[in-house]
């Protein structure tokens, strides 16, 4: 309820250099983006991955993409076939990837190809810690980052794991674009609140758009 009243007073606002804060921009999409969510999740199922030291995320994963990250004993890292399956992850949706690179020309990088998504379920009480997005070549991309469903507090701090985080809160068709001097800064998400959403019942998905490899493969 508070979320609703709060919403005319939330406008685009830079977060850090390089990074920026475009909330409800997704508001028109999301339902859509939801019937392609559970297509995609029909075909890569949901599952909780482990970190490489053996613990298990609270947040339950998959993805779409021409690669796809995973998580496992050997390591964090990206393939192009779902281990679940054996097959190729299924494709972004055209839609996904024309507003996903329109949200990071907003955000000043007019040339951002992504090349995977990866989806987050979060049900109550799951969370990620503070880490930094890695794992990528492309680190002149930035990450773009599309929130559906139940709000949660986005932790984002600075480029070290003790940086003072700001707690923004992220509602259904907000976006968050980081790249340039912020594209390692640390982020996380608190614990996810016990809360409904008419979109999404309990949960909050999380999409985030990755550029992978310097352009030298689709
Ligand atoms: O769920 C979010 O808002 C952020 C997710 C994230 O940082 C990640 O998947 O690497
Ligand atoms: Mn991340």
């Amino acid at each position: 309820m508070m979320d609703d009243l709060l919403g005319p007073l939330r406008g685009p606002e830079t977060l850090a250099p390089g990074a920026i804060f475009l909330p409800g921009v997704a508001i028109s999409r999301q339902e859509r983006m939801m019937v392609e969510i559970r297509q995609i999740i029909a075909s890569a199922p949901l599952r909780r991955l482990s970190t490489p030291g053996g613990r298990r995320f609270s947040v339950e994963m998959t993805n779409c993409g021409n690669l796809g990250w995973l998580s496992d004993a050997s390591g964090y890292r990206y393939e192009s076939r779902d281990p679940v399956t054996g097959a190729l992850w299924p494709s972004i949706p055209g839609g996904w990837i024309t507003f996903a690179e329109e949200m990071a020309a907003r955000a000043g990088y007019a040339a951002f190809r992504p090349q995977a998504c990866l989806i987050n379920r979060y049900a109550a009480g799951a969370r990620m810690g503070l880490h930094q997005d890695r794992d990528e070549t492309a680190l002149n991309n930035p990450i773009v980052s599309v929130s559906l469903g139940v709000g949660a507090y986005f932790l984002f701090g600075g480029a070290k794991r003790d940086t003072p985080v700001r707690k923004l809160r992220l509602l259904s068709g907000d976006v968050v674009v980081w790249g340039g001097r912020s594209r390692l800064f640390y982020h996380g998400v608190a614990p996810l609140p016990a809360d409904e959403h008419p979109l999404t019942g309990v949960y909050r998905w999380n999409l985030t758009f990755r550029r992978v490899t310097v352009p030298d493969r689709p």
